[in-house]
């Protein structure tokens, strides 16, 4: 494997393009060779002792986010978002089923790849975490209570919903930035006519602050760009939103030469509550749409899906002061703000520098009206004037910039496979780690807020090899982890992921422990099916629909003989888990059953359907192992002949 050399960074943009295509500098059987026992140590956590963070990983294809902790990376639970998930009966029981309706159906797979957690005055409140479906553009709400998905929103005029979804400091907005520029509203046309017709809908989605549901505010329709990331301002920044933008060039085919023919693209930043003045005065065009609103309720323990059929759309040209393009070098992919609101960071991703754009200099360029031309009518800044400095990192292919809370930042280099740590102001280089190998995103937790912990740094690298035992062709992604509590960055410790991770959000144990919910309580169970003891369990045929209402407590299943059921019936298992300890779900798994099992926690009830399709005496059985006595918790349905 070659080594890439200084000298090579001005190879032409399609060679650095190709070299994205699984490049390994440091060769395979890399090791840091530098591991103490100091490291060891760092990242044991005793037998029954927790860890001090929590990391909220994206699951990318696997549409799921997972839980770990950390510095252990022991994996606790993976959270069922946009894919159907068998495990618990996510998608297939008939309450959650609804979760997964979009205008093109049931969609019960997504790519999630950005995470963020609800913030309060910049800082992390530990309510809820937001994530993105890439692929059909929806955006979810997680409860940090129950660890469960509350709540999705599907995004219209939007395709491949990447800069998205990041929250203001407030959790005023979640906000899903289109990658695709599309026809808008969508309709037949030439492809080759892209180039000033298709648009790019940046969409802010305002968050009850009380219960946190969405809705769609507005969607900014942007010029035919690629919307790539986004992130809020904070402190002095609070009320600016910025996306980073490619393919400027508004090429629609071979995008890999085409889309990288311009030195510089934008960071476009929307002052969003200029907007949301405009829309609150009447501003804006409400225009027919088709998308689904998702939202499952805790009490019934159900989900509705409605259809809603008009948005606010907004030409930003329309509104003096809402919307300026920051002009960024070579394509930038990454976007982030420092913690103090300051700093506007675009990683070019064929670039070896970083651009930082200041925040203050932008005001004052948009006060001496200090343009550079314009974009379909939005004012271009002048790059010389908003930047506050460079990194010359000497890496190659800047992804991704998080924070700590002493000053410093740290990129990830996707193509010279390292993570640099560089200081905030005098933009010098601290410190390099290589990482094994081609990182993507890293996180600190904390670190997409105003006070960012500064502990741990996790990079999360798109290339395994070696790095563990060979699982054949297909390996899990390698996430590792860093101290960066002193002055050089150490690793200590590498674990597979789930999927492939992207982005990721931790916080502190704390926030969270005492608000993880442990049970769901009886007394409060709505669901309209509930029954509230064994005593009221019962069968009721409703033409050639038999629902039973079930229970389960330890270790029983009542009714657990069912007779009665004909051949063409509709069987609907209506299960109540009367238990009320901590950790004890009873499942169940019905012979025949195409839609998974369910997992039942105490206190809630769930429903699967199973179809009575063969004469006999099936039997069905508890999936969890609940008690001594698990094994003999079971039952029979007896069919007859229709
Ligand atoms: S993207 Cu994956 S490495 Cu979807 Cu945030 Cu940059
Ligand atoms: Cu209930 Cu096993």
């Amino acid at each position: 494997m070659k080594t890439i050399h200084f000298n090579q960074i001005r190879i032409s943009l399609v060679g650095m393009a190709l070299m994205f295509l699984g490049c390994n500098p440091q060769g395979s059987g890399g090791s840091d060779g530098a591991l103490s026992s100091s490291a060891a140590e760092k990242v044991y956590i005793a037998p029954g002792e927790q860890d001090e963070y929590y990391a909220f990983l994206s699951g990318g294809y696997s549409g799921n986010l997972t839980v770990y902790g950390l510095p252990s990376g022991r994996m606790f639970k993976e959270i069922p978002v946009f894919s159907q998930f068998p495990t618990s009966g996510y998608g297939y029981s008939e309450e959650t089923q609804p979760m997964l309706n979009t205008s093109h159906g049931f969609v019960p797979w997504d790519d999630l790849h950005h995470p963020d957690i609800s913030q309060t005055n910049g800082e992390l409140d530990g309510r809820w975490i937001f994530a993105n479906g890439n692929n059909t553009p929806r955006i979810a709400r997680i409860s940090l209570s129950t660890f469960e998905t509350e709540e999705i929103i599907e995004i219209p005029n939007s395709a491949g919903n990447h800069s998205s979804a990041f929250i203001t400091e407030n959790t005023e907005y979640v906000v899903a930035g289109t990658r695709f520029s599309v026809p808008v509203p969508q309709r037949d046309m030439p492809i080759n006519e892209y180039k000033g017709n298709f648009k790019g809908a940046l969409t802010f989605i305002s968050v009850d602050p009380e219960e946190g549901h969405m809705e769609i505010a507005f969607q900014v329709i942007m010029p035919g760009f690629n919307y790539d990331l986004a992130r809020p301002g904070r402190g002095e920044s609070h009320g600016w939103f910025f996306f980073s933008t490619y393919n400027t060039e508004e090429a629609n085919t071979l995008m890999e030469v085409n889309s990288s023919q311009n030195d510089k693209d934008f960071i476009a930043a929307i002052n969003w509550k200029k907007v949301e003045e405009y829309v609150a005065q009447g501003g804006g065009e409400s225009v027919a749409v088709n998308y689904a609103h998702n939202l499952y309720d805790e009490s019934t323990h159900s989900a509705t899906s409605t259809m809603i059929k008009k948005v606010v759309t907004v030409d930003p040209t329309q509104i003096p002061g809402a919307v300026y393009l920051l002009p960024t070098p070579k394509s930038p992919h990454g976007c982030d703000v420092d913690p103090s609101g300051k700093y506007i960071i675009g990683a070019g991703k064929l670039s070896a520098d970083v651009t930082v754009h200041s925040f203050t200099k932008m005001t004052e360029a948009i006060t001496n009206e200090d343009f550079d031309g314009e974009a379909y009518g939005i004012p271009i800044l002048n790059f010389d004037n908003v930047l506050a400095g460079v990194v010359k990192s000497g890496g190659l292919g800047p992804l991704h910039t998080e924070f700590d809370s002493q000053g410093n930042a740290y990129t990830t280099f996707f193509i010279s496979s390292e993570v640099v740590k560089w200081e905030l102001g005098s933009w010098e280089v601290v410190d390099r780690k290589p990482t094994f190998y081609s990182v993507g995103h890293l996180m600190i937790p904390g670190g997409n807020s105003r006070k960012p912990y500064g502990k741990y740094l996790v990079a999360m690298n798109k290339i395994t090899k070696d790095r563990y035992l060979p699982t054949g062709p297909e390996m899990e992604h390698s996430a590792q982890i860093y101290d960066i509590s002193g002055e050089k960055m150490e690793l200590l410790y590498d674990f597979p992921t789930h999927g492939e991770p992207h982005y990721a959000a931790g916080c502190s144990a704390d926030l969270l422990r005492d608000k993880s919910k442990k049970i769901y309580r009886l007394d409060e169970n709505n669901h309209p099916f509930a029954i509230t003891s064994p005593a009221e369990a019962r069968v009721e045929r409703d033409g050639k629909e038999v629902h039973i209402y079930m229970s389960t407590i330890r270790s029983h299943f009542t009714p657990d003989n069912i007779e009665g059921i004909k051949v063409g019936d509709r069987v609907y298992f209506h299960v109540t888990n009367h238990e009320q300890d901590f950790d004890v779900p009873h499942g169940i798994a019905m012979i025949g059953a195409n839609t998974s099992e369910i997992l039942v926690m105490p206190g809630q009830t769930k429903t699967i359907v199973w179809e009575a399709k063969q004469v006999g005496v099936w039997p069905f059985y508890c999936t969890d192992f609940c008690s001594a006595l698990h094994q003999e918790m079971q039952g029979y349905i007896r069919v007859s002949p229709a």
